[in-house]
């Protein structure tokens, strides 16, 4: 394999640990916090994790390491979607555990939970891991999306522990698998199996996060990566002054990067899914909002912009989620072979226009040809419409240029609209993990494996205060049921971890609301640039603007 002279360089870079784990192994201890319990839903909660329910917070700290000797066989799973600093996690992991007993062994599982089930795996040593310290990707063993929740499954893992030995599993993942690591440990419990889970906060969304988790890694990387991507765009918007470009960012769920994003780099517009929700807004009232911005901006003979929309943003808009809902009831079952066998457009659209309520038919009707042919298109394997796939950076330049085209109508404008379209996702997902990431990463896996070695079960590694110096960063664990709250999935109660949106009250919406008028007017773009990895800890070790607005190191 040929390696680039970055790759080469970050082999050798030494992720920084939280001061409390510099001394070496034999000089971590344990300091244990108060009892927990569930953000809410306790008693439920309680019922459900009879076994690991109400354990203590813990920290660790500088002193004699008193964990019990014994040979440990670890077995890690990368889950979900890639987040930069995944391979630092096992890295962190395999270097502690070494430099507990070189006779201890990490086991990584393949494409995945299903790697478990299937007992498709590889065993770490020196050379391999090495090739893979401090770069992007989950490609050290790969991920999968397939959910570890069933009995048939967890008895299937057990089998496949007690194959190797495995005294405890890592599950590096988000608030899903996380939660499933959570009922995974509650069952090794319940069975005696002699089996640790320990889990990792992993996805670029940064939606796990709370009180207790900081952040989740990959956010800070991926965020930076588009931010330098969208920095570019501004500059070359700014140079050329004739495109407004639509830039639709990754976040399906919460809208964390897109707003990251935008106090990284002042664009003249971004969206928030949140805040849609919340004011109810219509397709009609974003395309207005936006199509203000291009009029006051052509009237200052700016006929350019920057428009950030996040990923997930349609499924917010209250009457684009209620068509959606009507579209999935009218192909449900053996309804969709009545439309598929329909010929042409005209047939599929008079099929639709006889089924959708009147008001779901205003807002289809509204939609440009190609974004109302998608709705059709792509469907899951239960025949629902797959939102994330419409391109809502073309639905929202389509319907802002209806607006504007209305506004000349009405010779209220007379600029010109070009606009031109971006999707910043997997641009990010695997990059260089910023030095931020790198050293949380290492520092998550190295604290995963005191996690074991101490003896707990069912918590999330904890490395927090991470918006100052590494050396004052904290380590611990929390336990997973202390995150959880029961909530409605697919018409049954769940104990779930709660996902994390962005705050309407927080701090850094609320920095975003004071300044986003005037960006939408001026030019008042800014310009982040590439990740820098070696130079000044002032350029090299920053954090996202999000973790310190929300810390109070910006203000
Ligand atoms: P995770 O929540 O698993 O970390 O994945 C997040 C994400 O990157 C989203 O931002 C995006 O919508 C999705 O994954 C894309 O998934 P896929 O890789 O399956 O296309």
């Amino acid at each position: 394999m040929k390696l680039s002279p970055l790759q080469i360089a970050r082999y050798q870079y030494q992720p920084k640990l939280p001061g409390m784990l510099r001394n070496g192994i034999s000089e971590i201890c344990v300091k244990e916090g108060e009892a927990t319990q569930s953000v809410a839903d306790q008693e439920k909660i309680k019922a459900l994790f009879p076994n690991t329910y109400g354990k203590k917070e813990i920290t660790f700290e500088r002193g004699t390491n008193t964990s019990v000797s014994k040979k440990q066989v670890v077995g890690v799973i990368l889950s979900g979607g890639q987040a930069p600093g995944g391979h630092n996690v096992i890295c962190g992991l395999y270097d502690a555990l070494k430099a507990t007993n070189k006779d201890n062994v990490l086991i990584g599982f393949k494409k995945g939970p299903s790697g478990l089930i299937e007992d498709d795996y590889l065993v770490f040593d020196d050379e391999y891991i090495n090739q893979y310290r401090n770069t992007g990707g989950f490609d050290i063993i790969g991920s999968g999306r397939t959910k570890l929740e069933t009995k048939e499954q967890f008895n299937v893992a057990s089998e496949v522990c007690k194959k190797h030995g495995i005294t405890a599993i890592v599950i590096i993942g988000g608030d899903d698998s996380n939660t499933n690591a959570a009922v995974l440990a509650e069952y090794f419990q319940a069975n005696n199996t002699g089996v640790q889970v320990i889990g990792c906060p992993k996805t670029i969304d940064g939606d796990l996060k709370n009180e207790d988790i900081e952040c989740s890694f990959g956010f800070d990387t991926a965020t930076k990566t588009y931010s330098e991507l969208i920095g570019n765009i501004e500059r070359d918007c700014n140079s050329a002054k004739k495109y407004w470009h639509f830039i639709k960012v990754m976040g399906r769920s919460a809208s964390h990067v897109a707003l990251e994003c935008a106090l990284e780099t002042q664009p003249n517009i971004c969206l928030i899914s949140e805040e849609v929700a919340a004011k109810k807004m219509s397709l009609a009232s974003i395309a207005n909002y936006i199509a203000d911005s291009v009029v006051s901006r052509s009237k200052k003979g700016m006929n350019f912009g920057v428009a950030i929309i996040p990923e997930g943003v349609v499924e917010f808009v209250p009457e684009f989620s209620t068509l959606i809902h009507e579209i999935n009831e009218m192909l449900a079952g053996s309804k969709a072979d009545e439309f598929n066998a329909l010929s042409s457009w005209n047939d599929k659209y008079q099929f639709i226009s006889e089924r959708l309520t009147k008001e779901s038919m205003a807002v289809f009707a509204i939609l440009p040809l190609n974004i109302q042919q998608q709705l059709f298109l792509d469907r899951d394997p239960h025949g629902n419409v797959q939102v994330s796939l419409i391109e809502s950076e073309k639905l929202f330049s389509a319907l802002v240029k209806a607006n504007l085209d209305e506004r000349k109508k009405n010779g209220e404008y007379d600029g010109k609209f070009n606009a031109l379209h971006h999707f910043f996702g997997y641009e990010g997902r695997c990059a260089f993990p910023s030095n931020f990431d790198a050293d949380y990463c290492y520092s998550l896996g190295y604290n995963a494996f005191m996690l074991i070695q101490y003896g707990y079960n069912g918590y999330l590694s904890k490395v927090s205060n991470l918006s100052k110096p590494a050396e004052e960063w904290v380590a611990g664990g929390m336990p997973i049921t202390k995150m959880m709250n029961i909530e409605r999935r697919h018409g049954e109660d769940k104990p779930v971890i709660r996902k994390a949106l962005v705050e309407l009250d927080g701090k850094p919406f609320k920095y975003f609301e004071a300044h986003r008028d005037l960006w939408s007017v001026e030019t008042c773009y800014t310009y982040p640039g590439a990740i820098q990895y070696f130079g000044p800890s002032e350029v090299c070790d920053l954090t996202t603007v999000t973790l310190a607005l929300e810390k109070g190191t910006l203000k």
